[in-house]
């Protein structure tokens, strides 16, 4: 597939559309090869327009015939889109056009997964159904009829009518064409219903594949949590008297909101206690979470254009993380964020392919649904909440729906919103919008007379194109602690807005213990060297529980720094602090286990490579290995009570509960594998009745080399159910040794069940060889090699998957001559390649620098 020229789009030249759409009516004859659409555009000209020019997008689509008014025409078609003359007043645009679903690799526009049709019009996929004007600004409601003879036709909105061979559905609020969804096949339903606040009855649908209706339930209960949270916390309703879910294979990212008519890949709706793990269930509920609260953020209030995608990306992941602090719990949520936040957003910001929350240019969009516009962009969102204080974080929310309900918003309505209901002025707050980056914030401390100051500065090193940064403004909790571990301040929030700032307390008695950035308050890179004693003693008596586990955390990152450059043995106060969370058990089983797990490897990565020390994977890989053992050791005399303390007895639950002491239960499990062959790992895989116990067990063994024949087993038990089959190349994938790591990936691309059109099964080997890091960059550069190969084969099927993946070499220039050549090596491959995708070729293009 042959892309036009690639054409870099810039936010400074947003116009408004010439042409406006105030209602659409499609016709779709449904046919694996050759469907016909027929569309009927209500237009008129746009009096906010500065151009009367007339275009329409379409890609990959045959035109059969065009009208105006009735009037047959003949318009010029390029490979972008139509154009024609059109009358300077209201008009009727008619097309029939022919798509070949089945020939739809790309996943985007209409196309066929698993027997049924699908479509994904997000960011620019309509394009590729019929000409229209593809752009969020251009708002309309849609009338659609579909004809096939498949049992189960939906569309967004209400159902109009159905009939033998044929369904018609009305959505009456406007939408763009994003928005727009289509689904036809055999599908079986899991059924619900859900009273909204005002009383209105909401008929819910989870529609699957036949042999999947067991794995409903659990995304049907999330849905109507969801809904209940939505009208309790921030008042909003829902508004059709549908609501529609439906699971497909395949698909590129992990669901989309599409008006009433939600679809999602299967690895983010099913589940089932055999199937899926504790962290499969979580996830689930937060996708389901996320996509049901974009009907307001994203769908009643929508963005301008995409530059402005983190108007409703950022503020919905918050939202959603709102949602699952509430779920299960606010401490170890935040916990889990900040881990994701640092590993790959942190990276993504501090590399080649830096770009600010709301990006200034683009080439393709799709390259642009990144954590750093997900997750910085919600972290601005706390910022943001922190700032004015909750009371009036509702004040400007409410501010906002109702201002803005039925809008094609941009990211300075959201802040005016703020300005108006709170009186503060956000001028300053709002470059964080557009300075990429993430900031470092050097602390130092000084204390005389009872008087404690704190001195603080900020910097942030220079992006690609970004070369100067200015201050922001960052939120900073702090708390003051005595040397009893009593709070003498409680969690104060500091407003810095210079590049250097002080803040002093007075009236102290003895110089204090500081805990600072409490709950992670601003996504800030702390410069701060606490010595280990005092890290050792937040460790085990900060009141702030982020703070308590962070302080562990970087003691830990330290020990496998000088593990990894000196050789180092770790302390044993360090394994000590460690030991006593694990006994202490009045701490949540949860909480004990995030502060037992390690930094990932690329974390020591990283944190090397800012102390100036090239990163050795494979060195970095050997140090977490041996920190383990030192861990397994040190504990061994309670590791099997704990394990055994932490036993779930009845029927397998999901909740936060539960999870946590499985969790840890399964920390132990790991840790004792290291001592006892994996005796106990291989009772609990022929014991498990459910995936988060028969995984974990599964994933001990492999780590130490073992499990072949438990492999075979889960292969036997499990080869005919997709997402399990998933984990299955996963995991062999990520707990291969180093250098087994590209063989054993390479081994099971000949698997039959390997399957390139998937993006599930695709991210399964070649994601789980990008997480195997010191697999990954073994010094041989065979992983480099074979990720080269495959995505060259990938980008001529799916781009946008291709793009994603290719991310996975973007950290090249941190490692040693052999790997960074061997990485450009494979880079230039790709970028070479004839044909390559608008979408790799960006990507691989910026990470080349
Ligand atoms: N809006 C969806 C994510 C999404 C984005 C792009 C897609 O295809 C290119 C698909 C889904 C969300 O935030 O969940
Ligand atoms: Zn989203």
């Amino acid at each position: 597939m042959k892309d036009a020229a690639p054409q870099t789009i810039y936010l400074k030249d947003y116009t408004p559309p010439a042409y406006l759409v105030d209602h659409v009516d499609l016709r779709f004859v449904l046919n694996e090869t050759k469907t016909r659409v027929f569309s009927k555009l209500h237009m008129r000209p746009n009096p906010d327009a500065a151009s009367e020019a007339f275009f329409l997008h379409g890609e990959d689509i045959t035109l059969i015939a065009a009208k105006i008014d009735g009037t047959a025409i003949d318009p010029q078609i390029d490979a972008t889109g139509l154009h024609h003359t059109v009358p300077n007043a209201p008009f009727i645009f008619e097309a029939e056009v022919e798509i070949n679903p089945s020939a739809n690799t790309a996943l985007e526009g209409l196309y066929m997964s698993g027997g049924m049709y699908c479509t994904q019009c997000e960011a620019q996929g309509f394009r590729k159904i019929t000409y229209y004007p593809d752009r969020p600004d251009v708002m309309a409601t849609f009338t659609v009829r579909i004809e096939s003879d498949l049992p189960v036709l939906l569309s967004n909105g209400n159902p109009v009518e159905a009939g033998d061979g044929w369904a018609e559905w009305h959505d009456p609020w406007p939408k763009p064409a994003y928005l727009f969804a289509l689904v036809a096949g055999e599908l079986v339903n899991h059924p619900d219903h859900f009273t909204t606040m005002a009383g209105k009855e909401v008929a819910l649908n989870i529609w699957v594949r036949p042999g999947d209706e067991g794995k409903c339930a659990f995304g049907m209960q999330a849905l109507k949590q969801s809904m209940k949270w939505d009208e309790d916390v921030y008042g909003r309703a829902y508004d059709l008297a549908v609501f529609n879910i439906v699971a497909v294979d395949d698909f590129n990212m992990g669901a989309m909101e599409n008006k009433g008519l939600n679809i999602f890949n299967s690895a983010a709706v099913l589940a089932s206690p055999e199937t899926a793990t504790d962290a499969n269930f979580e996830r689930i509920e937060a996708i389901i979470a996320h996509e049901y609260f974009h009907n307001w953020t994203g769908n009643r209030i929508t963005c301008r254009d995409w530059f402005q995608l983190c108007l409703k990306e950022g503020l919905t992941v918050f939202r959603d993380q709102q949602f699952t602090g509430d779920m299960r719990g606010a401490a170890v949520k935040r916990i889990d964020d900040a881990i994701v936040l640092r590993a790959h957003q942190f990276r993504e910001d501090a590399g080649p392919l830096a770009h600010p929350v709301r990006p200034a240019s683009f080439v393709e969009i799709n390259n642009f649904y990144t954590v750093t516009v997900y997750e910085k962009g919600a972290e601005i969102i706390g910022m943001l909440r922190r700032l004015v204080g909750p009371e009036n974080y509702d004040k400007a929310l409410d501010l906002y729906f109702s201002r803005h309900d039925g809008d094609a918003a941009t990211i300075e309505d959201w802040l005016q919103v703020f300005e108006d209901a709170t009186g503060r002025d956000l001028t300053q707050f709002g470059k964080w919008y557009a300075q990429a980056g993430t900031p470092h914030l050097s602390v130092s401390e000084s204390f005389e007379d009872g008087t404690y100051i704190l001195h603080l500065s900020q910097q942030t090193p220079p992006t690609p194109g970004q070369p100067e940064k200015e201050p922001l403004v960052l939120p900073i909790a702090v708390g003051l602690l005595d040397q009893r571990g009593t709070e003498i301040v409680p969690t104060t929030l500091l407003e810095m807005t210079e590049a250097s700032q002080s803040f002093t307390f007075d009236d102290l008695q003895d110089r204090p213990v500081l805990s600072i950035l409490r709950d992670f308050s601003a996504p800030v890179i702390l410069k701060h060297t606490q010595s280990d004693a005092t890290r050792a003693f937040l460790l085990s008596h900060d009141t702030d529980p982020f703070n308590r586990w962070d302080a562990g955390r970087s003691l830990a990152q330290d020990v496998l720094v000088r593990m990894t450059r000196d050789q180092a043995t770790p302390d044993q106060s360090f394994l000590d602090g460690l030991a006593a969370v694990l006994r202490d058990d009045s701490l949540d089983p949860a909480f004990r286990a995030v502060v037992l797990s390690f930094p990932s490897e690329d974390d020591t990565a990283t944190a090397l490579f800012d102390a100036g020390v090239t990163p050795d994977p494979t060195a970095i890989h050997q140090a977490h290995e041996a920190l383990t053992l030192y861990l397994a050791q040190h504990v061994q005399d309670i590791s099997p009570r704990i394990y055994a303390d932490m036993t779930v007895t009845g029927p397998y639950r999901p909740d936060a509960a539960d999870a946590g002491r499985r969790s840890l239960g399964n920390r132990m499990l790991s840790l004792m594998s290291k001592l006892d062959g994996g005796k106990q790992a291989q009772l609990q895989f022929a014991q498990a009745d459910n995936m988060t116990q028969s995984q974990a067990a599964l994933t001990a063994l492999l780590k130490i080399g073992k499990g072949a024949d438990e492999l075979a087993a889960f292969e036997t038990a499990w080869h005919a159910d997709r997402l399990v089959m998933d984990k299955w190349f996963g995991l062999q994938v990520g707990c291969a040794a180093p250098e087994q790591a590209a063989g054993t990936a390479r081994k099971l691309t000949a698997h039959p069940a390997f399957d390139l059109k998937n993006p599930n099964r695709f991210r399964a080997v070649f994601g789980s060889l990008k997480a195997n890091a010191a697999g990954f960059h073994d010094p041989t550069g065979a992983s480099y090699a074979l990720l080269a190969d495959w995505l060259i084969k990938l980008d001529a099927l799916n781009p946008q998957t291709a793009a994603r993946i290719s991310a996975a070499f973007d950290a090249w220039k941190r490692y040693d001559a052999n790997r960074q050549t061997k990485m450009r090596t494979a880079l230039q491959r790709i970028a070479d390649t004839p044909g390559l995708s608008r979408d790799t070729t960006e990507m691989v293009t910026r990470i080349l620098g």
